[in-house]
């Protein structure tokens, strides 16, 4: 594996602010549970609490600030791999914004939470909500997934602006990912569905829960792999974003297995250009 640590040090804070009614628009999450996995300084969740957070002077009181930290991006490449990877976020964000879309984000039910594999409908080992422009929906496994509009969410539009800023990149669609502990999961994929921008890059932002994250070349599968590419894995920290540049997702495919031994709760955002 090549891993060079090239400067990108970017430093972004959030301008939009919203009143802490602005939450009526979405709805408490029905599962609600508590990251085990962050341990950070006692801290009270909802911004009914004024959160001061040490070392950083970040006030939460009366605005959301999304500060990012200063970061270098580590690029991480191979045969038609290209990711870059950093912690964006201090632990005192992380948490702060874990603790947001716990308590605003209304995930989807029923056949949402469907997917056709070999022609047999199964239930997914996750919970997922999208939000975008105009509508779009997203095409995958043989469902449509229909998003909200940003407006519906304010901590999901923050973060699409912050993600937006830091890669200076746009994005049209985010696809959110809950996984209640290390039972929850995502089978092996690659994102190369016909309805995204083929080059764009996809940014995949976490929260909470440390995880595994596992990419395979497509020749490197198998019995009969043509070639002998060793997998990459990487812990996605809990505020990191991975952004997975073009042409990864069209030779590499990537999955979150299971983790017996990991309790907590993660929340996972994917940031997507669709072909509109
Ligand atoms: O939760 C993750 O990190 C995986 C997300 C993913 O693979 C996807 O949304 O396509």
């Amino acid at each position: 594996m090549n891993m060079d640590l090239s400067k990108g040090s970017k430093k972004f804070k959030s301008t939009i602010s919203y009143s802490a009614s602005s939450e009526i628009n979405c709805p408490r999450s029905l599962e609600e549970k508590t990251s085990s996995i962050v341990s950070l300084t006692s801290y009270s969740t909802l911004n009914t609490e004024k959160v001061k957070a040490e070392n950083q002077n970040e006030d939460y009181s009366n605005n959301i600030n999304l500060i990012t930290v200063d970061f270098k991006w580590k690029n991480i490449t191979d045969v038609n791999l290209k990711l870059r990877y950093a912690k964006i976020f201090s632990n005192i964000t992380s948490k702060y914004i874990f603790d947001r879309l716990e308590n605003e984000t209304k995930y989807y039910s029923g056949d949402l939470l469907k997917v056709m594999v070999y022609g047999k409908w199964h239930n997914i080992p996750r919970k997922q909500v999208a939000f975008g422009d105009d509508c779009l929906s997203y095409k995958f496994s043989g469902i449509s997934l229909p998003s909200k509009p940003w407006q519906s969410c304010p901590i999901i539009y923050e973060l699409k602006k912050c993600v937006e800023q830091v890669t200076a990149e746009s994005f049209n669609f985010v696809l959110v990912n809950r996984y209640k502990d290390g039972e929850d999961h995502m089978g092996e994929h690659r994102d190369d569905e016909k309805d995204l921008e083929p080059i764009a890059p996809i940014a995949s932002l976490s929260f909470g829960q440390v995880r595994e994250f596992i990419f395979r070349h497509m020749d490197s599968r198998g019995k009969n792999k043509k070639l002998n590419i060793p997998r990459k894995t990487i812990e996605l920290e809990s505020g990191s974003l991975l952004l997975m540049d073009y042409p990864t997702n069209k030779f590499w495919y990537h999955s979150l297995p299971v983790r017996k031994k990991a309790l907590g709760v993660r929340i996972n955002l994917t940031f997507r250009k669709m072909i509109k």
